[in-house]
């Protein structure tokens, strides 16, 4: 695997020489400043490239080229849109940037309910419960007809939970799940939010699916032609939230966008936390299933621990069989004889991190501790093919 790190820019309290530091010779990263929809113009992306290589290691994945709302809604001005992703990524191409993420998750990137998780050893973690989204959704954001897609249980559970809480707790609930968490590229106020929620009402999983085949279709023959591949992030968490739907969280999505879409450019991201916050998702099939398409991953581990919750546990350590993941990759890799990039995806907020700013999920040394696991797990099972 190719150890790589996401960085945010110049404003990443991490920087680029910490990452080096930390092992890895990949970055990834995004130009987060250019507005979603917006080209990507090739003295933009020279421009970061450069930054990154005057540090002595390389841009490895773009995560991500946002995709604009209007394209997964099929409105407003998407086609237009369509064809600055297809520049965007030619623009990618010419620079010498082959490797580009998206994911197509409508209004919200990533959801997580709690930032500060406390983990049994000190340090904190992020988590996702659905009653604290129940919650959100029916007595914060008050959706209309949201108690509808819930049971009775849910909704009283989610009632009590709710007159427990403060009213900054109940601020900082609203702000983790509509503020935007690191890379997503939007940030909401409540109005803001109901508005963009309205923009799905007639849109359904189908529907969904139908207009990511159609944008796929548009810009795998571009991204074949300039040889990039492209990695589809699944949906995190992966099953539907506040009523929108989903269509990248299972192997059987995965199978009907490869089979819809054969491109040799279209890939995946192998999401493992995002994934198997799903008991009913089988990581090792998917892997196998998709072997060629793998074009990027994101190894972290979750632990599933109420009927309704997870939060992230140490990468080593949760629901998801690591070792038998990385022995997976390292069977994939040298069959297809490549070092596929991976980033240890988040990691605790730990040690001197625990008094910084950080960016959740994306704090030093949580994810170096995350990477050295990895590699260590990785460089022991190599040994033994
Ligand atoms: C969270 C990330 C997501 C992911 C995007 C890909 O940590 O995994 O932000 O990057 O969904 O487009």
């Amino acid at each position: 695997m190719e150890q790589t790190m996401r960085w945010y820019g110049s404003n990443d309290p991490v920087s680029l020489k910490d990452i080096k530091q930390a092992g890895c010779t990949g970055i990834v990263t995004a130009l987060h400043h250019i507005p979603n929809g917006d080209i990507w113009t090739k003295e933009a992306i020279l421009e970061r490239k450069q930054v990154i290589e005057a540090v002595g290691i390389t841009w490895s994945v773009v995560e991500s080229v946002p995709v604009h709302e209007n394209i997964k809604t099929q409105t407003g001005n998407y086609k237009t849109y369509i064809e600055n992703y297809k520049q965007s990524l030619q623009n990618l191409a010419d620079s010498g940037v082959f490797n580009v993420t998206y994911n197509f998750m409508p209004v919200l990137d990533w959801t997580r309910t709690d930032l500060k998780f406390e983990f049994r050893d000190g340090s904190l973690a992020l988590r996702f419960d659905l009653i604290a989204l129940i919650t959100f959704d029916v007595y914060i954001l008050k959706r209309p007809n949201a108690e509808k897609d819930y049971s009775e249980k849910q909704l009283s559970i989610a009632k009590t939970y709710f007159d427990g809480l403060s009213d900054d707790e109940k601020l900082t609930l609203q702000k983790n799940i509509i503020a935007g968490l690191p890379g997503s590229e939007e940030s909401f106020t409540l109005q803001q939010f109901q508005k963009h929620l309205d923009t799905y009402q007639d849109i359904d999983a189908n529907t969904l699916r139908k207009n990511l085949i159609f944008f796929l279709n548009e810009i795998c023959p571009v991204a074949d032609k300039a040889g990039l591949i492209l990695s589809i992030h699944p949906d995190d968490p992966p099953f539907g939230i506040l009523g929108l739907p989903r269509v990248v969280s299972t192997q059987s999505d995965f199978d009907a966008i490869f089979t819809a879409v054969p491109n040799t450019s279209n890939g995946l991201c192998f999401c493992t936390g995002s994934l198997g916050a799903r008991a009913d998702n089988e990581l090792l099939s998917i892997l196998s299933a998709f072997s060629e398409r793998v074009n990027f991953l994101h190894l972290r581990n979750v632990k599933r621990d109420t009927e309704t919750s997870f939060y992230e546990s140490d990468h080593l350590d949760g629901d998801i069989p690591m070792v038998e993941v990385v022995r997976k990759i390292a069977e994939i890799s040298k069959e297809r004889q490549v070092s596929i990039p991976v980033r240890p995806d988040h990691g605790h907020q730990m040690l001197d991190d625990l008094s910084k700013t950080t960016n959740p999920g994306y704090s030093a040394i949580g994810r170096l501790r995350g990477i050295a696991e990895l590699r260590g797990l990785e460089l022991g099972i190599a040994s033994t093919l």
